[in-house]
Formats: structure tokens, C-alpha cells, sequence
């Protein structure tokens, strides 16, 4: 099966690119699961939210997108059509208008899950990143610390999937080993987009980032309940979306509520990113080269 990352293609199982691996067998072992995060730089869940509360969920969502007009009349939540010329919605924020959705990704078994992984009391951030992704759209390779790098670097991000997602609706893509990439970790990894007003992904080029660092992609079918989770410092992207479907997915991130929280994100309204003009924007291919990267 031939998988486009970013707009490259790749073959599942050929040198470029294998499955996630899931950790179900260790679920309820959180020594074994934090060994394991070592190890794989990331977590995969089969059945980790209530199935039933995501696609809960996933129908308030999709109701709200056709208040917006931006589904097909012949859309249904099981298949939903994007209208034509329909574009994406990135409803980033503490999304309070969809309490189904905050009853998935801050639900006490979510919190108690993160808690117990975490060794103590979990917080998550009030912003929630939850996207409709249109045809077309991915999202390119990047850390996650460098948008939110202010408190502690031990921050978790949960990728959850609001139905049902197999590889070609875009799914999250995680480049192996990158969480073991020192010079990456030291140059671009302590950057911030706000302070240095760049752009955050590192590349959008998932070959040169083999031929650059080795390792594979890896990326699965998910199901509505899967979830996968990582840290900081592991380069991931996601398939791009080459159906006329909506990608539905949000990314949600959790850390021990005794550390520091970078304040972007906490409150009743999260202030968010600086906004800037792309012309006041450094380009990152200008960093790269100062970093010998
Ligand atoms: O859903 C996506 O397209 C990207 C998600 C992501 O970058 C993240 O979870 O940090």
C-alpha cells in the first residue's frame, strides 16, 4: 500500500516506512510504559478513549462544520463530504461550545491515565489544537517543543482521531528515533516560534529527513477510541488527506501539575501564538543552515 507523507509517497513495510507499534500489552504498567517511551519515543493505544464518547464527539463537531456550510449536502457523519471548494477549520482554544469533546480529552480516565504515567497529579492545557483537515491538507515535520516550550519540556501531546481514520483520511506520522537526535534537540529544538518568529516545522520533506538522520516513518489506521501519545522532542507530521472526506483530529497535551505550565496555553482564554506578517517571519532553511542541519 503506497502511503503519501507530506506529499511523498512511500510504500508500507518497504525500507521507508512500517507500522506503529501499539502498546496495549503494557496498558496497565506505567514503569513499562514510561521504559517503553524510552525506547519507541511514543505510545500507541487501540481503544484508549470510550469509542462511544468519540463519536459523540465527532457528531458536535460535524454538526458545528454545517452550521459553518462546510459540508456537502449529501454529507453524513459517517462519510463526511466536504462541500465544494471547502476549505479546513482549525478550531484552536479551549473549545467549551463542544462539551462532548473536552468529556474525551480531559476525562478523569484521561487525567488518571496521564497521572499515573506521569508519577503524580496531571494538568492539561486549556488550549485544545482540534482540526478539520480537507483534502489536500498534512501537516509538516516538526518538535512539538518549540511551540510550547516555556514551562517543563516534560509535556506529553495525545493525537486522538474523532472517528474512524485510516492512513488516507491523514494520520500522525512519527519519524523513528528522531527523539534520540542530540544535535537536532540542541539547535532547532531550542527554538521558539514566538521569540524567534519563525515558521515551526522543520521540513516538509520526509525523505531528506531519512537520508539526513535514518530511521522510518511509521503510521497506522486508527479507529475512533485509538490514540497515540509522545514528547517534546520526536519529529512527526501526518499523511495527507487524499479523500473529499474531513479529517478530524485533536491534539491535546498533558504534564505533571506541580511543574511550571507555559502560560500560551492555561487559563479561561489561552493568549495563544504572537501573531506575525509572513514578512516578519525568518525563514527556517536560514536556521538549518546555521545549525549545520
Ligand atoms: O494532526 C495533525 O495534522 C498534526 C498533529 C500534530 O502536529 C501534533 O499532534 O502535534
Amino acid at each position: 500500500m503506497k502511503v503519501n507523507i507530506c506529499g511523498s509517497e512511500f510504500e508500507m513495510g518497504g525500507p521507508h516506512l512500517t507500522e506503529l507499534r501499539s502498546s496495549n500489552d503494557i496498558f496497565g504498567d506505567p514503569e513499562a510504559l514510561r521504559e517503553r517511551m524510552r525506547e519507541d519515543g511514543y505510545i500507541l493505544i487501540r481503544g484508549f478513549h470510550d469509542r462511544e464518547k468519540v463519536l459523540k464527539a465527532r457528531a458536535d463537531i460535524l454538526d458545528k462544520l454545517n452550521a459553518m456550510g462546510k459540508l456537502d449536502p449529501s454529507a453524513t457523519y459517517d462519510n463526511p463530504v466536504i462541500a465544494a471548494g471547502g476549505k479546513g477549520a482549525m478550531f484552536g482554544g479551549p473549545n467549551r461550545d463542544l462539551p462532548s469533546f473536552l468529556d474525551v480529552v480531559n476525562a478523569p480516565e484521561t487525567m488518571g491515565f496521564f497521572s499515573s504515567f506521569l508519577g503524580g497529579p496531571a494538568l492539561t492545557f486549556d488550549y485544545k489544537w482540534l482540526r478539520a483537515v480537507a483534502t489536500g491538507g498534512f501537516t509538516g515535520a516538526h518538535y512539538d517543543i518549540v511551540y510550547m516550550g516555556r514551562g517543563t519540556k516534560n509535556v506529553y501531546t495525545l493525537w486522538t482521531p474523532f472517528g474512524d481514520t485510516p492512513v488516507e483520511l491523514g494520520t500522525l506520522a512519527v519519524l523513528l528515533g528522531s527523539h534520540r537526535l542530540d544535535k537536532l534537540k540542541a539547535t532547532y529544538g531550542e527554538m521558539d516560534v514566538d521569540r524567534d518568529r519563525m515558521d515551526g516545522w522543520f521540513s516538509r520533506d520526509p525523505g531528506e529527513l531519512i537520508d539526513k538522520f535514518g530511521g522510518r516513518w511509521a503510521t497506522t489506521d486508527f479507529r475512533a477510541g485509538d490514540a497515540i501519545f509522545f514528547g517534546m522532542y520526536l519529529l512527526h507530521s501526518s499523511t495527507e488527506n487524499t479523500t473529499n472526506r474531513f479529517r478530524i483530529s485533536c491534539d491535546t497535551r498533558y504534564q505533571l501539575a506541580s511543574e511550571p505550565a507555559d502560560e500560551r496555553w492555561i487559563g479561561e482564554s489561552p493568549k495563544g501564538h504572537t501573531p506575525h506578517k509572513p514578512e516578519e517571519r525568518a525563514a527556517i532553511e536560514e536556521a538549518r543552515k546555521r545549525w549545520g542541519l
